[in-house]
Parts: structure tokens; C-alpha cells; sequence
């Protein structure tokens, strides 16, 4: 036993606990606040461990600002009250670029300025608002916004945050208060509703609800367990410190002082750089890995913010531009069947039209019986309808107290509503589909429309509607048929003239020069996508090889399953589509040949990530001329990944390349390494 001091424990562990402690704080730092972590994970977790131990064995050295004290064991009885010592305003909003331009002129106006404003613009987070007291550099209190001027006292689950310092670094002030965000990044939010679905527990709707449930869990455990992150967006109060001129400025020290604020946080100039901030954010929104719903404005200049003071809860110099919604309520009018090119039956409810995600929808996709049974939604029902970014329409929940009386639940139709054949629902498959083949109508309209459609031969002119019209007159039956039109014929057609006929009959022969990806893909084999038709034409080389094949042998593909194999065989070994293939074959489609697995190019087996965009190329076509020659493309960088084509505004998987050490090119680089 080593020597006791009087309060029990030894100098040396309390200095190593303090060196622990020190550490830890340090790469938590460098971990969320600057999101650049200096050592392993598993590094972290040990040092944390000796830290546990060192605690346990002498509890009068575990402090409540020690890395280990984050969860608080003893569940609260009820949220004690805090009264805010600064009241937390409120956020005025704007929906339209001219309510933005009118809160910039009367700013301007208010200053009596007339140069350009400068602007601290930030992201949105859609979250819940708290507030984080520091004295001495240590977290003592947290609370909920709650009305304003009294809020709830959360400190033990804010605790659990690992974004919330709880020592701040040296060069805070002694006394300090700032406000920020709480939210459920959406990675997280999506692993934690999988995870609670599989439990048979209640999911959540949204992140933001998600967030505001776990902060306000009495358990501090509860908390813990849940991905919660934080944002620090602005200073409430300051007691013995220099304060900095701008908000920007702000922004900077909060981070020096072990914070994490908005890595998207930007100064802009006046009412145009605060729109083309929206714009800017507005695209990488569906790329950011938390969820917004719209971007903040706020005066730089903490003197001009001082003149400018508040009106009725909400500051002058602040405002939020809202996204438009992207969810309303409206109501079902019915709900239909829709039958896809494999037969395969899709729910779709017909909708009082709603303006949404700016645009106005009336159809929403409940995607398969299984979703909708789980959803119970019914005929007369009042929804909530999603259109996030370019995903197409969905109903997200019912709202079953507005349900009306006698709503009945929808059953599947047993026969198909467009063919009358009999609809078949395999075992354990949430998809049903009418089993008419090409006696069916849609399943024949829908074959055409996939086989001319742009990832496939890409019919230039060859639209959905028209491809119903060719059907319904029996002109077309199968895509084979798409290369006997003739543009005479196709000119009788309503709003054809001649012109648009004949161009129509120049795209359909020169869409015969292909690639065989896409002709396998175009085929429309089940479960055969995009990826499985470059695996495929790359394992067999030509379709003869691939015809020939038992589904023993197309397994070998890598990536290819026994199911989608055994789809891949069945699609040959059926008379009525080795007729087509052949027709199609000997219409005069054809491929420059891949390059042989045998034969040795610059980009044989180097697998290829793309990331911006570039000038010369489409996408599109950079990877088929990747593939072309024997390359592989990826969506994704990993260790494995052999280069990554950097065009213009590249994403984060440019960064993941530079973390990772990967070989990057820019456009000039890559089109040499094509050409070579
Ligand atoms: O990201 C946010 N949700 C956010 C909220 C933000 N970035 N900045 C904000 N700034 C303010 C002022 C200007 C009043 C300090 C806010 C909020 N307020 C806010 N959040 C909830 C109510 C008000």
C-alpha cells in the first residue's frame, strides 16, 4: 500500500487522475468540438477505464467535472425550475426572399446605414434550445429554453452530451452562459429507431422529437443511451472576460473554449450573400448529417445588435429563413393499385393536393402491402404527407383521431386492376404482384418505359406517355418492337407532326449503339439494377456467355446472390424473352467491347469513387469509360479504394480520401489516365 495523504489518497494517483482528466478533456476535444480525433478510439476507452479505476479505489478524487461523471446514476423525481438569467428570445421567421431583403432594409433603415450589412449566417438545426451555465471553467447548470424566461433544469442528462465540455479550456471566462442546440444527428436517429422497432418499442416520428424525448427523460441513463449531439450558437452571458466585437468572432472563441459550433457557419454580405447562403445550404441539405429547417441570419456586429435591441421576445437583428415544409396534412381521397414493370403491385393513395416541399402532390407511394398494413392508412384519412429534398412523395403517419367512422382497412385485390390475372404474394414477401407476365398491359407499358429510360438505352423523346399510347394501339408490345416504327407511322399519332417523328425514329436507331451494362440492365431482368448489370457484363463479357450460364455459375459474380442469379437464369431460360433478346440482338444493337479480364489496361481491377463535377464528362460517362476499361466504380471510399476523380465542388468523400491517403485526381489527370 502506497503512503495515505490525509484525504485519503495518495499525490500520485491524484496527479495521474488530473493528468487522466486533462487528457481525456483534450481529445474530446479534439474529437467533437473540432472533429478531428488525435488518437483511437480504443486509445480514449483505456485511458477512461484507468481513470474509472483510479475513481473507484479513491472516490474523494472523482469530481463532478471528470470525463467519468457524464451520467448521473440517481434518477430525478421532476425537473427542477430555472430562471433564465438572461431570457432566451425567440427567432422571427422568413419564408420568402422578399421578407429577407425587407429585414435587411429595415435594419439598414433602424442603423441609418446604407452600405451592406454584414451577416453571421448559420444552418437551422431542428432541435431543442438549451441553455448551459460555466463558472470557474466547470458545467454547473443546464436548462430547457421552456418559456423563455423559466426553463427546466436538465443539467444531469445535458451531462451525458459528449459535446458539452465539462471543463471548459483555459481563456474562458470565469463566468459564462451560452445557448445552443440539441439534436439527434440523422444517422443516429435512424440506428435508434431500427434498433427500437426491433425491440417492439415505440419509434420516433422525426430527430427533433427524438431529441426533445431524451433530454426530458428523468433517468439521466435513458439519456446517455441515446445519439444526442449539441451546437453552441451564440453567448448569453459573460461575467469577468473580454467580449469580441462580432458574432463571428464569438463563434470562434466559444470554439477555443471547448466548444462545437456549426462547422457550416458563415459571414456573409447584405441580403444577397444572406440568399445565396439559403441557395448554397439548400443544396447540401440532404447531404448533412442532421436535419434543418432553414438557415439563421444575425447582424455581425455585436454594437449594431445593441442599437437594434428586441421587439416582444425576438431580436431585430436576427431572423430565420425557413425551407418550405416538408411535411402537411391533407386528406385520402382512395387508394390504389399500381402495377410495375415485374408485376409488382403498388399501394398509392390518391391525395387532396397539398403544397409540400414546394411543389403541390397529389399522389403519394405507400411503397408495398406490408407498409401499408403497418401504417393502417385508410380512404378518408387524415395524413401527414413527406417530400424531403427529391425523394418522391410519402404518407409518413395517419392521424387516427381524425379517422371517420366506418373506415375500412384496405385489402389487396386479388386480381390484377389493369390485366384481371390472379395476384400472387410469395411467402414472406411484402410485395405482391400480378402474375399476367406480358398479357398485362402495364407490366408490358412499364418493360418499354424502363428499356428506353435514360440509365438504360435512353430514348431521347421517348416519354412515358407516348410509350402508353404505342401500347394501348398495340404498336408496341415489346421493346423489340421499339426498332420496326416508322417515323410515317409514328407521325399519325395526336400532337406528332412529322419533324418530332421522324427524330423520334433517328433516336431509337442511334440509342442501338449502347454499352452492354446498360443493355443488360435495360432488359429489365428482376433485381437486376445498375450495379448487378456492370458485374455481370464485366464476370461474362457478352450476353452469349451470360445466356449460357447455370445459375451455379452466375453466383460466381461477385456481388451476385443466389437469388438474383437464379432471376438472371429464369429471365433466359424463358422462350418469350430469349425471342426478344435475339429480335433485340439482331435489330442491330451493339457495344464496343469491355475490356477482357485478361487483358491489362491502366484501370484493370482499380476501383474508382467520383466526387463533384466534372467538366468534360457527365458522371455517366466517366464511369462508363471507367468500366469500359476494366475499372470498377464505388460510391463510396474506403481503404480500398484505388483513386478518387475530384471535379468541381467535390463532397466529403474528397476529405475522406485525404484522411485516408487515397490517390486523388483532378479532371485532367483522370481523362490522361483514360487516354493512356
Ligand atoms: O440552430 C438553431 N436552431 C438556432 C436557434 C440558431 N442557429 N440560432 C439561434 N439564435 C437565436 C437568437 C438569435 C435569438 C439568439 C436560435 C435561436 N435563437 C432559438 N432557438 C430556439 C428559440 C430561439
Amino acid at each position: 500500500m502506497c503512503a495515505q495523504q490525509a484525504s485519503g489518497a495518495p499525490r500520485s494517483a491524484a496527479a495521474r487522475v488530473a493528468d487522466l482528466k486533462e487528457t481525456l478533456e483534450r481529445y474530446n476535444y479534439r474529437y467533437h468540438a473540432l472533429d478531428d480525433p488525435q488518437v483511437p478510439d480504443a486509445e480514449y476507452d483505456r485511458l477512461m477505464l484507468e481513470l474509472r479505476a483510479l475513481e473507484a479505489q479513491y472516490p474523494e478524487l472523482a469530481a463532478p467535472d471528470s470525463p467519468t461523471q457524464r451520467v448521473g446514476s440517481v434518477p430525478v423525481a421532476a425537473f427542477g425550475a430555472v430562471r433564465h438569467r438572461v431570457a432566451m428570445l425567440s427567432l422571427d421567421n422568413a419564408f420568402s426572399d422578399d421578407e429577407v431583403r425587407d429585414f435587411d432594409r429595415r435594419i439598414r433603415e433602424r442603423l441609418n446605414i446604407p452600405n451592406t450589412i454584414r451577416y453571421s449566417a448559420e444552418p437551422k438545426l431542428d432541435g431543442l434550445a438549451i441553455s448551459a451555465r460555466y463558472e470557474n471553467g466547470v458545467f454547473v447548470q443546464g436548462a430547457t429554453r421552456g418559456d423563455g424566461e423559466t426553463g427546466e433544469d436538465i443539467t444531469l442528462n445535458l451531462r451525458t452530451i459528449k459535446a458539452l465540455p465539462l471543463k471548459l479550456r483555459s481563456g474562458a471566462p470565469p463566468v459564462l452562459e451560452v445557448r445552443g442546440e440539441v439534436f439527434m444527428p440523422l444517422a443516429g436517429f435512424a440506428k435508434f429507431n431500427q434498433e427500437a422497432l426491433a425491440r417492439g418499442e415505440k419509434s420516433f416520428v422525426n430527430p427533433r422529437n427524438a431529441a426533445a424525448g431524451s433530454l426530458r427523460q428523468l433517468d439521466p441513463k435513458m439519456t446517455a443511451a441515446r445519439p444526442l449531439d449539441l451546437f453552441i450558437y451564440g453567448l448569453a452571458l459573460v461575467e469577468g472576460g473580454e467580449l469580441p466585437g462580432q458574432h463571428s468572432e464569438t463563434l470562434q472563441a466559444l470554439r477555443r473554449w471547448g466548444f462545437k459550433i456549426c462547422p457550416q457557419s458563415r459571414v456573409v454580405e447584405g441580403a444577397d450573400g444572406c440568399l445565396g447562403y439559403y441557395r448554397e445550404i439548400g443544396v447540401q441539405r440532404a447531404e448533412l448529417p442532421y436535419q434543418i429547417d432553414g438557415v439563421v441570419y444575425k447582424v455581425d456586429d455585436l454594437e449594431q445588435q445593441r442599437q437594434l435591441g428586441f421587439v416582444s421576445r425576438a431580436p431585430r437583428w436576427a431572423v430565420a429563413h425557413k425551407f418550405p415544409a416538408e411535411e402537411a396534412l391533407t386528406t385520402v381521397r382512395d387508394i390504389e393499385f399500381q402495377v410495375g414493370r415485374t408485376g409488382a403491385l403498388t399501394p398509392v393513395a390518391r391525395l387532396e393536393p397539398v403544397f409540400v416541399g414546394g411543389v403541390t402532390v397529389s399522389n403519394a407511394t405507400l411503397h408495398n402491402m406490408d407498409e401499408l398494413t403497418r401504417k393502417d392508412v385508410r380512404v378518408g384519412d387524415t395524413v401527414v404527407i413527406r417530400r424531403a429534398g427529391d425523394v418522391i412523395p410519402e404518407v409518413a403517419r395517419v392521424l387516427p383521431e381524425r379517422r371517420v367512422a366506418g373506415a375500412a382497412m384496405v385489402v389487396l385485390p386479388s386480381v390484377c386492376p389493369v390485366c384481371g390475372s390472379p395476384v400472387v404474394r410469395e411467402a414472406e414477401q411484402a410485395v405482391a404482384r400480378c402474375s399476367g407476365g406480358r398479357t398485362c398491359a402495364a407490366q408490358r407499358k412499364e418493360e418499354i418505359k424502363h428499356f428506353a429510360s435514360r440509365r438504360a438505352l435512353d430514348i431521347q423523346g421517348l416519354g412515358d406517355k407516348l410509350v402508353e399510347q404505342l401500347v394501348d394501339r398495340e404498336w408496341l408490345r415489346t421493346p423489340a418492337d421499339l426498332f420496326s416504327l416508322q417515323a410515317e407511322q409514328l407521325a399519325t399519332l395526336e400532337r406528332m407532326g412529322d419533324k418530332s417523328a421522324q427524330k423520334l425514329q433517328a433516336a431509337i436507331i442511334a440509342a442501338k449503339h449502347t454499352t452492354l451494362p446498360r443493355f443488360l440492365y435495360a432488359l429489365g431482368i428482376r433485381d437486376v439494377g445498375e450495379a448487378t448489370a456492370l458485374a455481370l457484363a464485366q464476370h461474362f463479357g457478352d450476353v452469349a456467355a451470360l445466356r449460357a450460364a447455370a445459375d451455379e455459375v452466375i453466383q460466381r459474380v461477385p456481388d451476385v446472390g443466389p437469388v438474383v442469379a437464379k432471376h438472371v437464369e429464369a429471365y433466359f431460360r424463358d422462350p418469350e424473352n430469349a425471342a426478344i433478346v435475339d429480335r433485340l440482338l439482331g435489330s442491330g444493337i451493339t457495344w464496343p467491347a469491355l475490356a477482357p479480364a485478361n487483358v491489362h489496361t491502366e484501370l484493370s481491377g482499380k476501383s474508382f469513387v467520383l466526387t463533384g463535377t466534372l467538366e468534360t464528362l457527365t458522371r455517366e460517362a466517366a464511369a462508363e469509360a471507367i468500366v469500359q476499361q476494366g475499372g470498377k466504380i464505388s460510391g463510396s471510399v474506403s481503404k480500398k479504394t484505388s483513386y478518387v476523380v475530384a471535379g468541381a465542388e467535390p463532397g466529403s468523400k474528397l476529405n475522406k480520401a485525404q484522411t485516408l491517403g487515397i490517390a486523388i485526381l483532378d479532371e485532367a489527370e483522370f481523362m490522361k489516365l483514360l487516354k493512356k
